[in-house]
């Protein structure tokens, strides 16, 4: 299925650090921007074919969702949905979350936004490395749109980092694009909005950077695959979000 040596963190979007070594880039556009793209993250195939394992051979699995969520100003969820109770028993998907060479790789730019910006709620936190989400409803979840007017609406994450696998994506112009809305102590708030192919990926510091999936326009799935990691040690403030969504 998805493994390790898939992943190519070499494909980091880097408009303001073009000059830095690979690693050191990713690490500097979180460090800048709370948010690291990556280009071709897993090969485009690959992703297409998890999207239908996922979403076609495993249909008893898809829960469909069209609520307001309370816990973010009432914002739409309209999207299928599978939760962590599934994901984490299919043995490749969970040994690939759990697998040091991912978490590795992942710290280096979670690192550099801790040092920079702490953890951007005005406490200090000494870095201890970055763990697997301890919630299993949402320490992986899968998400599609897949009917017009579908969306993910504007949130935070109780997790502070997530690794988002884009696995399909709808024609451009059609929406599915994911924008986001960062508020912290560097002059933000700023607006971003991309685009994402199947294999693209993006890691955010979903803690602290309100993000959304614009409605999709036509009946062309846009689906993810969302692996939720947290620094070691810190405070989590739970909600009921998990359970509304993903139960
Ligand atoms: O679909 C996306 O790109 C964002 C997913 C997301 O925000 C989430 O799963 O919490
Ligand atoms: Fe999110």
């Amino acid at each position: 299925m998805l493994d390790f040596e898939d992943f190519n963190f070499s494909g980091a979007v880097t408009p303001l650090y073009k000059d830095l070594p690979s690693q050191d880039r990713a690490g500097a556009t979180f460090w800048n921007e709370g948010i690291v793209i990556f280009q071709s993250l897993i090969p485009a195939e690959k992703a297409q074919a998890l999207a239908h394992f996922l979403f076609v051979q495993n249909q008893g699995q898809v829960s469909r969702r069209d609520l307001l969520m309370p816990t973010s100003n009432n914002t739409p969820r309209n999207m299928s949905v599978i939760n962590g109770h599934f994901l984490d028993s299919v043995d490749p998907i969970r040994s690939l979350y759990e697998d040091p060479r991912l978490i590795a790789a992942i710290e280096v730019p979670a690192k550099a936004s801790v040092e920079d910006l702490g953890m951007w709620n005005g406490e200090p936190y000494e870095w201890d490395g970055v763990t697997c989400f301890e919630d299993i409803l949402e320490k992986m979840v899968a998400t599609r749109l897949e009917k017009p007017g579908d969306t993910h609406g504007l949130h935070l994450d109780v997790p502070a980092l997530s690794l988002i696998i884009c696995l399909e994506s709808p024609p451009e112009g059609t929406g599915g694009d994911v924008e986001c809305y960062a508020q912290g102590p560097r002059g933000y708030p700023y607006l971003k909005r991309f685009r994402l192919e199947p294999g693209d990926g993006y890691l955010m510091r979903t803690d602290c950077i309100e993000h959304r999936v614009v409605p999709i326009a036509a009946n062309h799935p846009r689906s993810i695959l969302n692996l939720t990691y947290d620094f070691k040690g810190r405070k989590i403030e739970p909600n009921n979000s998990a359970e509304l969504l993903f139960a």
